[in-house]
C-alpha cells in the first residue's frame, strides 16, 4: 500500500522555539519514517507581519538548517522553502476565490494578530487560504500541528470540499495530526499565554538555539505559583506554570507525570527547575552542533533547498494542472 502523506511548516518569524519543538518537529521527525513526508518553511506566510529583507534571507538559510538539525532528512522527506514553489500561490488565488469572508473574519488568530498589529493588511486576512494551498497541493492525509492550528485546518478541509462539491474531487480531505501532550506549550513568563517564537520578550520563551546559559537563566525566572511547600505535582488549575514546565520534562524525558511527581517527591520547586534546565540543553545540544555545522557550508544548504524544491514543484504541478482544468482555464 503507498504511504500517507504527511505535509507541515512553521513561519520564518524569530527562531524555533521549544513550543515549536514539542509541539511540531518532535512529531515530524518520528513521522518521517512511516509517511511520505514534505516539511516547508513558510516564508511567503511570514510576510504578512513586517520582515526587514536583509534578516529575512539570512533567517529563511537558518530556518532551513534549524529543521535539518532537529533531525529532518531531506533524502528521506521532501524539505523545502514556500517561496521555491509558485504553484503554492497561485493555487491560493484559486481558493481565495471560492473563500467566504465570513469564514475569515471568524478565525481567531486572525483576531489576536490584528489586534498587536496596527496595520492590517490584506496577507494576515487570507493567511488561512495560503495554509490551505499548502496542504491542499501534496493531498496530504495528515496534518501535524499545535492546537492553535485546529481552525485553519478545519477551513482547509471545508474548502476543499467546497470545490469537490463545486467542480468534482481534486482535493483529499487532511486530517489534523495533533499530540496528546505538549500541543500548546505556555509562555515561561506568562502560563496563560502560548509561547510564541514572535513574542517581543524573549524571556517567554526558550529558542532551539538558546546558549545553556540563557536556557538555565530562563527556566530559572520562569513563572511558578505561590505554594508555600513548592511541591511538585500536575495541576494544570492551580499550578499552570509548573504544569507547564512539567509537560516540557515529560515530553522530553519520556515519562509520565506520575513517575516526575515520584522522583520529585519532597524535592522544591528550585530543584526541578534545575533538572529541567539540564535536561533542556542535553536534548538541544546535538540539535546545536548539527546546526552549527549546516550554517557553515551555505552552498550546500542551498544546492540541498533547490534539489528538495524541485521535488515538491513536481507533486504541486499536477494538484495546480487538475484544479485549473476542472475550474476551466486553458491549458
Ligand atoms: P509566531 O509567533 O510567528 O506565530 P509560532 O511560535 O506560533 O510563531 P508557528 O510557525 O506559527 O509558530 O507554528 C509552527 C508549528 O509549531 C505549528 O504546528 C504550531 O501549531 C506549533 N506551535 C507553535 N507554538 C506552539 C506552542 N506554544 N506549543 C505547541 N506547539 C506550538
Ligand atoms: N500557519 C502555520 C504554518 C503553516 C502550516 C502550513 C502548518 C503554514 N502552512 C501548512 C501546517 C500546514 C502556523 O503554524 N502558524
Amino acid at each position: 500500500m503507498a504511504k500517507k502523506t504527511v505535509l507541515s511548516a512553521s513561519t520564518t518569524t524569530g527562531d524555533l522555539t521549544l513550543g515549536n519543538f514539542i509541539g511540531a518537529i518532535h512529531n515530524w521527525t518520528q513521522m518521517q519514517e512511516e509517511y511520505s513526508c514534505y516539511y516547508m518553511v513558510a516564508d511567503l506566510h511570514s510576510l504578512t507581519v513586517y520582515q526587514d529583507p536583509k534578516e529575512l534571507h539570512q533567517r529563511c538559510l537558518s530556518f532551513y538548517a534549524q529543521y535539518l538539525a532537529c533531525g529532518l532528512d531531506p533524502q528521506k522527506n521532501v524539505i523545502f522553502l514556500q517561496s521555491h514553489v509558485k504553484e503554492h500561490a497561485e493555487l491560493c488565488w484559486a481558493l481565495n476565490c471560492i473563500t467566504p469572508m465570513g469564514a475569515l473574519n471568524r478565525m481567531t488568530q486572525f483576531k489576536e494578530k490584528s489586534q498587536k498589529t496596527r496595520e492590517i493588511n490584506n496577507g494576515l486576512y487570507s493567511y488561512p487560504v495560503l495554509m490551505a494551498a499548502d496542504i491542499l497541493l501534496y493531498q496530504a492525509d495528515l496534518v501535524p500541528v499545535g492546537e492553535d492550528q485546529k481552525q485553519h485546518l478545519e477551513l482547509t478541509r471545508d474548502l476543499a470540499e467546497s470545490f469537490n462539491n463545486k467542480y468534482g474531487k481534486a482535493f483529499k480531505i487532511p486530517e489534523p495530526f495533533i499530540g496528546k501532550k505538549g500541543a500548546r506549550v505556555m509562555s515561561l513568563q506568562d502560563p496563560t499565554k502560548k509561547m510564541s517564537k514572535s513574542d517581543e520578550n524573549p524571556k517567554n520563551f526558550i529558542s532551539i538555539i538558546d546558549s545553556p546559559k540563557q536556557i538555565t537563566k530562563k527556566i530559572k525566572a520562569a513563572v511558578t505559583d505561590s505554594d508555600p511547600d513548592a511541591k511538585i505535582e500536575y495541576d494544570l488549575k492551580n499550578k499552570e506554570g509548573l504544569a507547564n514546565l512539567m509537560t516540557i520534562y515529560s515530553v522530553l524525558s519520556g515519562d509520565s507525570f506520575e513517575k516526575i511527581e515520584k522522583d520529585f517527591e519532597g524535592k522544591m520547586y528550585g530543584h526541578f527547575k534545575v533538572a529541567l534546565a539540564e535536561l533542556v540543553c542535553s536534548s538541544f545540544q546535538p540539535v546545536q552542533e548539527s546546526y552549527a555545522q549546516l550554517m557553515a557550508d551555505e552552498a550546500h544548504l542551498v544546492s540541498l533547498m533547490k534539489a528538495n524544491a524541485e521535488r515538491a514543484r513536481e507533486r504541486a504541478q499536477i494538484t495546480l494542472k487538475d484544479v485549473y482544468s476542472k475550474l476551466g482555464l486553458v491549458l
